[in-house]
């Protein structure tokens, strides 16, 4: 009766012992795919030129590789004698466009406007943030809605 009284102890173990080993299983597995990498933000294409906001910005290439994937590119702008900041537009796909309004009343005359992006993955890895006033980002706009005014005061002299 000993024996088998010791193998009935041995199998209840064996079974109460079994999920714990799953989970250790899993969170092995979990550990192994683990994504410490930042995603690659791709590019921003702003228009050489604007007459009129919204700035239009196109976007591409953001990419995880073989991480977790890509949740948001975010579009990140600065202007000449400001610091950049996240402009508050953000896509949850790789490829698309931005439509930017400055704040306030810009364009009476030509004003720059740097853009870059940050991407951010599906377990929160960031591409570094642009920081400071320096910096051309991907592509600049120059914005001057007052060419639109001059033409106007042109059509009707
Ligand atoms: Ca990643």
């Amino acid at each position: 009766m000993k024996p088998l009284t010791k193998a009935g102890a041995v199998g209840l173990f064996a079974l109460a012992a079994a999920p714990l080993l799953a989970l250790s299983g899993s969170g092995d597995s979990v550990s192994g795919t683990l994504d410490t990498v930042a995603p690659n933000p791709g590019a921003a294409s702003p228009p050489l030129l604007a007459q009129e906001t919204p700035i239009v910005v196109t976007f591409s290439g953001a990419t995880d590789g073989a991480g977790s994937g890509i949740a948001s590119v975010e579009l990140w702008v600065r202007t000449d004698g400001a610091p950049w900041f996240f402009s508050g537009l953000s896509d949850t796909e790789p490829a698309g466009s931005f439509s930017f309004t400055p704040a306030g009343d810009p364009g009476e005359m030509d004003d720059d406007y740097y853009f870059t992006l940050v991407a951010e993955d599906n377990v929160g890895n960031r591409s570094d943030e642009p920081e400071g006033f320096v910096g051309d980002g991907d592509g600049t706009t120059t914005l001057n809605t007052e060419t639109n005014v001059r033409d106007w005061m042109v059509l009707d002299q």
